[in-house]
């Protein structure tokens, strides 16, 4: 057993690690064996109030954060990259040890997360303005000024990286953050906020508030001083928090939900590369992965080798103790477990045929077998419903326009792909499908340049790329009066 040292338990307000002010803990849990790793401060409506009294201050207009150069910004988000980079095993082996994820997958994560905000503070000191020929006697030209105090609530499946897609933009455009990590995954949030410390941001430019969500998140998204929320969760989640987002104030709202994304495997594809891809995208993260690839539909030409190729590689997918050399760890916790177990019982009884795994794995731990259903059709529920789990749904199809009728026939719209050779096909599908990704024989390729985010129930805004910074500016128009004849 790997030993991971905790440094950090407590809130991070103002620069400073405090207790909460009800002194109140909870337990964060090792999901490889259901022990408590250790006791966190809980973040409940107090704290968020201080906190974002923090952000507020650090906001305020002759503050040194409002008042230093925009350049300045992008170096400490340069030097927290560094200080990042330079801990990057034992920030990955905390995130195994609080979320169970293979410990090479959590390094890669680090170093992904790096790349994030290297880019954006490139960004800090080229936020630009237009000029605009406006009508009249004027001179007239744009500001892009940052949001305000945001508060930012993330998901446990990619700790790391939701919170770096979430602070860079935030910091580069001149944001102060108040965060809430899952109560799940706390402890690497609060590993990173004492290198953000390190870096030198000034007291109250971000906060890391651990806790609950129906506490500590909803008092974030009802919050009259809060001028954006920034969620990455589930679409029920994302529901209240638009709601509570505009109750006392109208607060500008991104929402990163949940999919359940088509993969389209067409009859001129290599069945076996189109089989590892459809099963990377299916099983990354054991499937704990908001874009997953979790609809495969398969050409009828080519279906019943792929269904059997499919089967072979989840037989062989390595599943153990996430320190080793892995392809999969347990799932989050016991809720995420249970509900996903359901899912595979409820395939089934809805006459899915199950050809590989179906069950979950050893006693100790929330460990679930790679599962692979094949003969799924649309309506069932584990073709409709979000599993987040480590379960492939395999459909069969004939046609171009059926497929792309069926791909779209859902609520959600984050991501898509499509494996085939033929341009004509492959364009078109990305021209007709409705999601906010189209990944051409590839899948799930997101980096810090391209924009991500949903279609329909999948969400609002896009995070990275040039996307990602716009939603932490408001754009201010200045229109000077200016004779157009000589004075
Ligand atoms: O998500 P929640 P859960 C999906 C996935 C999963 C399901 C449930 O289908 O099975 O959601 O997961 C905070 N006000 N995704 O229950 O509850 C919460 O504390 C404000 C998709 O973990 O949405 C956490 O920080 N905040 C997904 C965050 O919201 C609240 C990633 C996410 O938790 C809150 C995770 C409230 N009332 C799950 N209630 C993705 N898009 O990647 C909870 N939270």
């Amino acid at each position: 057993m790997v030993k991971v040292d905790v440094k950090y338990t407590k809130l991070f307000i103002n620069n400073e690690w405090v207790d909460a002010v009800s002194k109140k803990t909870f337990p964060t849990i090792n999901p490889q064996n259901e022990n408590v790793i250790t006791q966190v401060a809980e973040g409940d409506k107090a704290d968020i109030d201080l906190a974002v009294a923090a952000a507020k201050k650090a906001f305020a207009r002759y503050s040194a954060w409002r008042t230093m150069d925009a350049s300045q910004r992008g170096l400490l988000l340069l030097k927290l990259a560094d200080l990042i980079e330079s801990q990057a095993r034992y920030l990955a082996e905390l995130e195994t040890l609080d979320c169970g994820k293979p410990v090479r997958d959590a390094e890669e994560e680090v170093y992904y997360s790096v790349t994030v905000l290297r880019y954006y503070a490139g960004k800090a000191d080229k936020i630009l303005g237009n000029t605009i020929p406006a009508d009249g006697e004027v001179l007239c030209f744009t500001l892009k000024e940052p949001v305000g105090v945001c508060g930012q609530i993330i998901p446990w499946n990619y700790p790391i990286p939701m919170l770096s897609w979430k602070i860079a933009p935030a910091l580069a455009a001149g944001c102060t953050i108040v965060l809430k990590p899952a109560e799940q995954t706390p402890l690497t949030a609060l590993a990173i906020a004492a290198l953000i410390k390190e870096a030198g941001f000034p007291p109250g430019v971000v906060n890391v508030v651990p806790g609950y969500g129906p506490t500590a998140g909803a008092a974030l998204t009802n919050h009259p001083d809060v001028d954006k929320i920034a969620f990455t969760g589930s679409t029920e989640v994302g529901r209240m928090v638009m709601a509570a987002a505009s109750a006392v104030n109208i607060k500008r709202v991104t929402l990163e939900l949940g999919g359940k994304s088509p993969l389209v495997v067409f009859n001129d594809a290599d069945v076996e590369k189109a089989a590892q891809k459809a099963h990377a995208a299916a099983f990354a993260n054991a499937g704990q992965c908001c874009c997953a690839g979790t609809r495969t539909y398969v050409q009828s030409g080519i279906y019943d080798q792929f269904v059997e190729k499919a089967a072979e590689i989840a037989a062989k997918r390595l599943v153990g103790d996430p320190f080793d050399d892995v392809q999969q760890g347990p799932q989050i916790d016991k809720d995420m477990y249970d509900r996903v177990l359901g899912y595979i019982q409820a395939g089934k009884e809805a006459g899915a045929k199950c050809v590989a795994g179906g069950d979950k794995m050893g006693d100790k731990g929330y460990y679930i077998k790679p599962t692979v259903f094949a003969d799924v059709t649309d309506n069932m529920k584990i073709a409709r419903e979000e599993i987040f789990g480590p379960v492939q749904s395999i459909l069969k199809f004939d046609t171009f326009e059926e497929v792309i009728d069926r791909a779209n026939d859902s609520n959600y719209g984050l991501g898509a792909g499509v494996i085939t050779n033929d341009i004509t096909t492959a364009l078109s599908f990305a021209k007709q499908v409705r999601a906010g990704s189209i990944w051409v024989n590839t899948y799930e390729h997101t980096t810090s340049q391209t924009p991500f985010g949903g279609f329909k129930d999948s969400g609002i805004g896009r995070e990275l790329g040039e996307d990602g910074i716009n939603q932490y500016l408001e754009i201010k128009t200045v229109t000077v009066a200016l004779p157009h004849q000589p004075q």
